[in-house]
């Protein structure tokens, strides 16, 4: 899990140095002179959200995932087939390629090594250079390895090259001496090994869970390749993880359809390349409802879609339509699958890389060139084709799957419309028990989502009513895992949320509806806590991810201690906290009394405190449970003040995992529910389900 996010401004970065003279290199061939110059790095590290997005945990991970790519980069053009990424005590990362290594001549213009120009110059590098290069360039994270130098108070590079080991080191981007033969080597490679800026960074942690699923999802992406991950911060706790995945992106579909009922024996895969775009697509559906197409270009995730989807989509309704009619599924002469048809139930994941991406949308997260979508069409067509001739059972299955789905989809289709022509969602009020901000400007409001009304009602005393709101949930809301969206409109949590974030949902979702800039879940820190929290990210992640995806959900993070001395209280927030405090206040176990609040109101546990303090050098440790058994001062103070509170910014990865876990636990299957919950039955005492 990502790390906590601490929500205090960015430290102001360090004084920056004057910007490097702008030079343009023409090139021929590609060696160490044909990389284009563009301009030094203090813009980085005056502005680092501009290029890493931002400098709290995603930011911080966003370095690996740059030196990452670098060394992708240089597996995809066929000169490596290992990339390793190795975390090392005090904060320092390396990541190992047996590339070509970086070229370290000395260019003609700059009179620098090719390593140290592309080190300290930004955009500087091969990527961006006409041709000879990379085959693939690297779209939003490829804003070259100088941004992650920029950013860290010290790195080295290190590059196995021509029988020797060459070596530089910098300081916030700048060379700390020339490049020097340190050794001989009989292999090729680079390693870069950094240590992120502190005075930048607001996270310095690097989360192993975040690092696992970003490159595990890298190494489906790049089928054949190496990726090892080795965790040695701690040597008596070292942890490592090697992932080769020679199936590719159909490896990809096994692994996401785990936990689901699949309707195909075989999973569909097609890698081939077209006018210079390769182009890799798999797919097998399940028999859910919902549909998961994943696109990614240059192993970019694509949230907002693009021409490789819309390839992908007219594709699979044109070849599906093709057959359904030949094979006498479809009976009437204007009778057609819809897109829509032929997609529920999918799982589907389209992977193309191509010389020169095009980013555009909201979020840089759509794919623009539009020569892709023929290029999809014309070899997942075809090769969709083959696949429903050659595997005809396979075929029976996909098909009477897309015909229910058509019936299933006219009487969908007649509920939500009298739904909706009730009046569901348009024209309704705030719901009632929503107490909301005095504030209209979504930018500084808040939405607290409480479990339960005496929480709520905390929450309401407690808050800033100029800009938080709060709405109490009663109950679990809905399942939202086998509902459809006619289903959960009509349940009243679900429809009060809706209402109360004011985006609508489905295809009239609209962002710009939404009156909240965070919307925070704060449930208590129990097992029913965690099971409606799960069960909340997962209707975001599913029905609202255009939020999730741009940041707006939180968790609350409740204090777990309260710790007193005399008069000084202090709230800790983890068991690491808590022993860090303890030896800050010099106490030793015996000393100190632990009470567990649970099951007591806070007053009788108050009483006690004070009674006990006196008897062990008054430091009182008290262990809270629930939101409930907070005041709403204290509630304010520990968990909603602005100033002094924790949250936990929800990543995608997050909530997609909830949506996992969610699966797991309330889907259609048993089996995989059976194996969880033995697996987990004894860190969960009673779990309700
Ligand atoms: C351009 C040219 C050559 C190697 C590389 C780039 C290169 C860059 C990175 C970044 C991380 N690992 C890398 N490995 C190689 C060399 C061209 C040649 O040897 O002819």
């Amino acid at each position: 899990m990502p790390k906590k996010v601490e929500k205090k401004a960015a430290k102001p970065a360090k004084k920056v140095t004057e910007n490097k003279p702008v030079v343009k290199v023409k090139k021929d061939s590609y060696t160490a002179d044909n990389i284009t110059v563009l301009e030094g790095l203090a813009p980085v590290r005056k502005r680092p959200g501009m290029y890493i997005g931002n400098t709290a945990g995603q930011g911080l991970h966003h370095l690996i995932w740059e030196v990452v790519d670098n060394g992708i980069d240089e597996a995809m053009a066929g000169h490596a087939d290992t990339v390793e990424v190795t975390l090392l005590p005090e904060g320092k990362v390396s990541v190992w390629d047996n590339g070509r290594g970086i070229p370290v001549e000395t260019h003609k213009v700059t009179k620098k090594s090719a390593l140290e120009t592309v080190m300290t110059t930004l955009h500087a590098g091969g990527k961006f250079g006409e041709g000879g290069g990379y085959k693939v360039s690297g779209g939003l994270h490829g804003v070259g390895v100088s941004v992650v130098n920029a950013l860290s108070v010290w790195m080295q590079a290190e590059i196995h090259r021509d029988g020797k080991i060459w070596m530089q080191e910098y300081k916030c981007g700048k060379a700390q001496g020339k490049v020097k033969a340190i050794g001989t080597t009989k292999v090729t490679g680079t390693r870069q090994t950094f240590l992120p800026d502190d005075t930048i960074f607001t996270v310095t942690e690097f989360d192993w869970q975040t690092i696992v699923d970003h490159l595990r999802q890298q190494a489906y992406l790049t089928k054949g390749i190496k990726l090892n991950i080795f965790d040695e911060r701690d040597h008596r706790n070292k942890k490592s993880y090697k992932y080769f995945f020679e199936g590719g992106v159909a490896s990809y579909i096994r692994h996401l359809n785990n936990s689901h009922e699949v309707k195909q024996e075989n999973v569909f895969y097609v890698n081939k390349e077209k006018d210079g775009i390769n182009v890799e697509v798999a797919f097998q559906y399940t028999a859910d409802f919902r549909e998961n197409i994943y696109v990614f270009a240059n192993n970019i995730f694509n949230l907002e879609g693009g021409s490789h989807l819309v390839g992908f989509k007219g594709a699979l309704t044109r070849s599906l339509n093709k057959y359904a009619r030949k094979n006498a599924f479809l009976k009437e002469k204007d009778q057609n699958l819809s897109s829509d048809d032929v997609r529920e139930g999918l799982t589907a994941i389209v992977s193309v890389k191509l010389q020169d991406p095009q980013f555009e949308g909201q979020t840089k997260a759509k794919l623009g060139n539009a020569e892709v979508r023929p290029a999809v069409e014309s070899v997942f067509g075809e090769a969709l084709e083959t696949y429903l001739e050659e595997n005809p059972r396979d075929a029976k299955e996909i098909l009477g799957k897309c015909m229910l789905a058509a019936q299933a989809r006219m009487a969908a289709r007649n509920a939500r419309e009298t739904v909706l022509r009730k009046g569901a969602l348009e024209g309704m009020t705030l719901p009632g028990k929503l107490a909301d901000c005095s504030s209209r400007n979504p930018e500084e409001c808040e939405i607290y989502i409480v479990e339960g009304d005496s929480a709520g009602g905390s929450a309401k005393q407690g808050r800033d009513r100029r800009f938080q709101a709060i709405l109490p949930l009663r109950g679990k809301i809905l399942n939202v895992e086998r509902a459809r969206l006619d289903k959960m409109l009509a349940n009243n949590e679900v429809k009060s949320l809706i209402i109360a974030l004011g985006t609508n949902i489905g295809e009239q979702f609209n962002i710009e509806g939404l009156r909240y800039a965070r919307v925070v879940i704060m449930t208590d820190a129990d097992v029913d806590g965690a099971h409606i929290r799960t069960l909340l990210l997962t209707l975001f992640y599913r029905y609202f991810p255009e939020l999730v995806h741009k940041g707006h959900i939180y968790v609350a993070q409740p204090p777990l201690y309260r710790v007193q001395k005399g008069k000084d209280v202090t709230w800790v927030y983890d068991d690491e906290q808590l022993d860090v405090l303890k030896k800050k206040l010099g106490i030793v176990e015996e000393d100190m009394l632990v009470l567990d609040t649970e099951n007591e109101d806070a007053e009788d546990a108050d009483e006690e405190i004070e009674t006990a303090g006196k008897k062990v050098g008054k430091v009182n440790i008290q262990r809270y449970k629930g939101l409930g058994e907070m005041n709403p001062t204290q509630l304010w103070d520990t968990t909603m003040d602005p100033a002094h509170r924790l949250m936990k910014l929800i990543t995608v990865e997050e909530a997609a995992k909830a949506d996992e876990v969610f699966e797991t636990l309330m889907g259609a299957e048993v089996g995989p529910r059976k194996r969880f919950i033995q697996t987990h039955a004894k860190s969960v005492k009673n779990l309700d389900i």
